[in-house]
């Protein structure tokens, strides 16, 4: 129930351009859920896991063509192309209406269009943002439901204020009588951002962030234009606290693209003891100055949507007893007794006879793996063992420390620390990681992706670097977080990791906590500050001297190398680079040479 007269208006406007048979309007109870998922059943969408084995989960199949975002059909709508930015894809924003207007022109015959209030961030939070999505796609709902807070208690709070416009189709209407698909989209996807206006049309695909449009869409693309206007920061981070034996509670924010790791590293395990790490979030960050001049960051979602391959009992073991329950699993392999399986989650044990995420019989002599390598879970943040007690407070958390990290065999040291704010937001554009075979395209390629947000900055990201040189113009600079870059990837000679990774990043956690209470523990060199020869504690773990040294190594000809890489990345962004970034090249150029 709404008295949003723009909420009606618009949900009658887009009933008569998508003609659905019928409206239904989300409240987000569990009894819902349960309806909807009863549905998905009947469909065959869903088929029901073993409930004494896996209570209240799904498993789901997509079709084998939509298992993915589609980065080359995703566009950001601006009135002028300089301002989408060469990171982005560009249409004029009244061509593409009027291309999105013939798409979704009865797009939802034959289905129900489902309304989906939904608030991005603890409903009520003045860091929250609330958004209706508009789908034909019972998944997304289910998925919904899941990964945000959504439903009556939304509208409530909604009140008669405005909201992020979400449109979203599959873009397979149904002819009186006809059968439906398991999984029905569109060959042709369109995943488009009006930022001017706020809105967000997509059409065609039902996986993931090209439907669920909290995530993504919303909560990076949409908010980073949001956070500039209005002088926040909407990032591509996970959220951890951090306790010491000592009791000392200390919030860091970290952003790493694809294939680091990055669930992992927010359900960390701590080899040291006494040491604690709690999950606020896995994926997204909305940071907002506090009355004390300190930034306080917001999960703005509820829940993980995340890659299940390689997740196991001994890579994330939170991961693991996250999804024992009331969790839906999509494009993983399916075992004989009615649950889930896929590639890394029992190293020790094979599975017997499996089907495959393509629905055919599979044992581990079949050609191909049995989960999609971009299978997911998606699963409620309460139900993570090491959930922080502080991961729904409206206020948000103080960040003390900001992470940027990659994937590098070579040229960066396990860890380093920004000499102050610019030199930090410097490091963060510089961002880059080696490409694995997860990801499409050659293998170990040295990609840039700064800040993470190269795929979800919704504006031009030269503009993106100034914003957050001016966040650091704005700050009380002893308020700010400290900015470091982590690398646990890096290889020797022979090819092998040097570092343990995994629960063993703690030792680096620590170093990094210690900094931001000014303990003297390193030493300036060319790049930033890194730690002394002992201070990164290696106590009760069996690693030479010799690596450590190997791994705080730095190579002041491969760094210039780095440098003039950077260089070339940074000229695509012309004019809109901030001059101050390229004096950061000039500078480190100098620091390397003399
Ligand atoms: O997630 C990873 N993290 C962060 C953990 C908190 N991964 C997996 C990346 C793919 C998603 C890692 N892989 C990490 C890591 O720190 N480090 C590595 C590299 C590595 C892989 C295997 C070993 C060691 C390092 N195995 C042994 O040492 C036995
Ligand atoms: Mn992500």
């Amino acid at each position: 129930m709404t008295t949003n007269i723009k909420l009606i208006n618009w949900v009658n406007e887009m009933t008569e351009l998508c003609k659905p048979d019928s409206v239904y309007w989300c409240n987000g109870t569990d009894k819902e859920y349960e309806q909807l998922t009863k549905e998905l059943i009947d469909n065959g969408t869903f088929i029901k896991l073993n409930e004494s084995i896996r209570p209240n989960s799904f498993y789901c199949r997509s079709d084998p063509n939509d298992v993915a975002r589609v980065e080359d059909r995703t566009f950001i709508c601006t009135e002028n192309k300089e301002n989408a930015g060469p990171n982005n894809n560009w249409v004029a924003p009244k061509e593409m209406k009027e291309l999105l207007l013939k798409k979704f022109n009865g797009s939802m015959k034959g289905r129900t269009m489902y309304v989906i209030p939904y608030s991005m961030g603890p409903i009520g939070s003045d860091i929250s943002q609330i958004g209706v999505e508009l789908t034909d796609s019972r998944y997304v709902v289910c998925n919904m439901k899941i990964m945000t807070r959504m439903g009556q208690p939304v509208l409530d709070v909604l009140g008669n204020k405005n909201f992020v416009h979400c449109l979203h189709s599959v873009g397979a209407p149904l002819n009186e009588g006809q059968k439906d698909s398991y999984w029905p989209c569109n060959p042709e996807k369109y995943i488009v951002h009006f930022p001017e206006e706020k809105s967000i049309w997509s059409y065609g695909s039902g996986y993931g962030g090209n439907a669920l449009l909290g995530k993504k869409c919303f909560a990076l693309r949409i908010a980073s234009n949001m956070a500039r206007e209005e002088g926040w920061l909407a990032e591509h981070m996970l959220i951890v606290g951090i306790t010491s034996p000592e009791g000392e509670k200390k919030y860091i924010a970290a952003a790493f693209p694809s294939a680091c790791g990055k669930t992992n590293l927010a359900m960390l395990t701590p080899t040291l003891p006494g040491w604690k790490v709690e999950t606020i979030g896995d994926d997204i960050a909305w940071m907002k100055f506090g009355e004390d001049g300190r930034l306080y960051a917001i999960n703005p979602e509820s829940g993980f949507f995340g890659v299940a391959p390689g997740t196991s009992m001994d890579t994330n073991p939170n991961a693991i007893l996250s999804m024992n329950k009331n969790t839906i699993f999509t494009n993983v392999a399916l075992t004989p007794h009615g649950d889930v399986w896929w590639e890394g989650m029992t190293d020790h044990q094979k599975p017997e006879k499996l089907i495959s995420w393509l629905g055919q019989d599979w044992t581990p002599d079949s050609k191909g793996n049995a989960a999609h390598p971009n299978a997911r879970f998606t699963t409620p943040a309460v139900q993570c063992p090491v959930i922080d007690s502080a991961w729904e407070d409206p206020k948000g958390v103080p960040i003390s420390a900001i992470l940027f990290g990659g994937r590098r065999a070579k040229v960066v040291p396990l860890v380093y620390e920004a000499l102050n704010w610019q030199h930090g937001v410097f490091m963060g554009s510089i961002v880059s990681s080696e490409t694995t075979a997860a990801a499409t395209g050659k293998v170990g390629k040295v990609r840039h992706d700064p800040f993470a947000m190269l795929p979800f900055c919704g504006y031009n990201m030269g503009d993106y670097f100034a914003h957050w040189l001016s966040i650091g113009d704005q700050a009380d600079t002893s308020k700010l977080p400290k900015i470091f870059y982590v690398n646990w990837f890096r290889k020797d000679k022979s090819g092998k990791f040097l570092w343990p990774g995994y629960g063993d990043n703690i030792r680096v956690l620590k170093w990094i906590f210690e900094r931001t209470n000014n303990v003297d523990s390193a030493i300036k060199t060319p790049i930033g500050y890194l730690p002394k020869s002992d201070a990164i504690d290696v106590s009760n773990m069996d690693f030479p001297s010799e690596n450590m040294k190997e791994i705080l190594t730095i190579d002041n000809e491969l760094w210039l190398d780095d440098a003039k890489d950077i260089r070339e990345f940074y000229s695509i962004f012309g004019e809109r680079l901030p001059k101050n970034l390229l004096k950061e090249v000039d500078m480190l150029e100098e620091r390397l040479k003399s």
